[in-house]
């Protein structure tokens, strides 16, 4: 492979799938940027575990999301898609990496808050030390641009201070820095019963996101429920400023629509609600209904899936593996033959 520019990036298999703040925040811009680059693309399933309650069934979500990335517009043919534990380098580049991470570093990650909240006594290292084990995912493949939701800018910037402290500790230049791409309109795509906090998969309430795997009567029904306020719809961006609800969800029509929230605005102000609720669940279904129908069809073919997983696999291992001779080589790894 030749040295252009490297997407790398990934989702967390859980057990409760992916929502609409995955495709419009990751899956969407992914598929927007795989003609311009060479493509890593990979389930972390490994993540997965560092919430157990949320593990699940990983083999079942491993297919599910890969069948998401697919039915969203990603070409398996140009883009390596894999399970991160099918290439066991990735573990190996997280050690490495963790032993050369200050603990400083990661004391800053507020993600780790967030998730942990009160219970950070008993929150497992897993959870922790997560965003050293992302640094391997994304370095591992020498990684030039990370495109990302914007809660995980955070972590990209993490990897980045890793490989130079890499670099730096070892003299070496292995690794280059890569750059988080936070795009679109709906890079923070918030809950629908709260406009302050984002959609999670992880949220209790199953009315806060809008699933891949809802069909457009669950659709409607979430985007009827969803919370805003009693004014109409306002003229002015300055005017959403104090009405995050109203905000997030003019934001994620301005996303589908692939338009600005500028021109929603010019094309709603002075709207109800009801009536802009009504024809963003018309746009909401309408572009994941064909997405929804094509992941059951993947879904129903499991022998398929694992055939692009395994055939993928095997490409990110080869990258993986020159990747960690030089590594091993630069830390001081005893090698045969050296
Ligand atoms: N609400 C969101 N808006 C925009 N982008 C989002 N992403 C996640 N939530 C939103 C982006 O989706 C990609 C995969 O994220 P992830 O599932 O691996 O982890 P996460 O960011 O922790 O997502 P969740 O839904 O909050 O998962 P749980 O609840 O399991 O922790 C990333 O690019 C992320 O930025």
């Amino acid at each position: 492979m030749t040295t252009q520019k490297r997407i790398v990036s990934g989702i967390r298999a859980t057990g409760s799938g992916l929502h609409l703040g995955n495709y419009l925040g990751a899956l969407k811009p992914w598929v927007r940027m795989q003609s311009q680059a060479q493509n890593f693309l990979f389930i972390a399933d490994l993540h997965g575990l560092t919430t157990p309650e949320h593990a699940g069934n990983l083999a079942t979500n491993t297919r599910e999301i890969a069948a998401a990335y697919i039915a969203a517009g990603i070409d398996p043919a140009h883009c390596v898609l894999f399970a991160q534990s099918s290439v066991k380098q990735h573990t190996e580049l997280g050690w490495i990496f963790s032993c050369i991470t200050p603990m400083g570093w990661l004391n800053r990650m507020t993600q780790f808050k967030d998730k942990a909240g009160k219970h950070k006594e008993q929150a497992g290292l897993g959870l922790y030390a997560y965003p050293v084990l992302m640094a391997a995912d994304i370095l591992m493949y020498k990684a030039t641009h990370v495109p990302t939701g914007d809660d995980q800018k955070q972590h990209v910037e993490l990897a980045r201070d890793i490989a130079g402290a890499f670099n730096r500790a070892f003299g070496t230049e292995i690794f280059p820095l890569p750059e988080p791409v936070i795009q679109g309109q709906a890079a923070r795509v918030m809950s629908l019963r709260d406009g302050t906090k984002k959609m999670s998969k992880s949220d209790e309430s199953d009315y806060s996101r809008i699933n891949l795997t809802d069909d457009a009567d669950a659709i409607a029904l979430k985007i009827r429920k969803a919370k805003t306020d009693p004014h109409p719809l306002p003229a002015t961006l300055a005017e959403l400023e104090s009405r995050p609800e109203a905000d997030n969800l003019i934001s994620i029509y301005a996303a589908l629509a692939d338009t600005s929230r500028e021109a929603v605005l010019a094309e709603y102000a002075g709207a109800s609600f009801s009536t802009f609720k009504e024809k963003l669940a018309d746009l909401t279904v309408a572009q994941m209904a064909p997405i929804t129908a094509d992941m059951r069809r993947l879904m129903s073919d499991a022998a398929h899936l694992d055939a692009i997983l395994s055939r993928s696999a095997e490409l990110a291992a080869t990258e993986a593996e020159a990747t960690m001779r030089q590594v091993r080589a630069g830390v001081g790894l005893w090698s045969a033959g050296d």
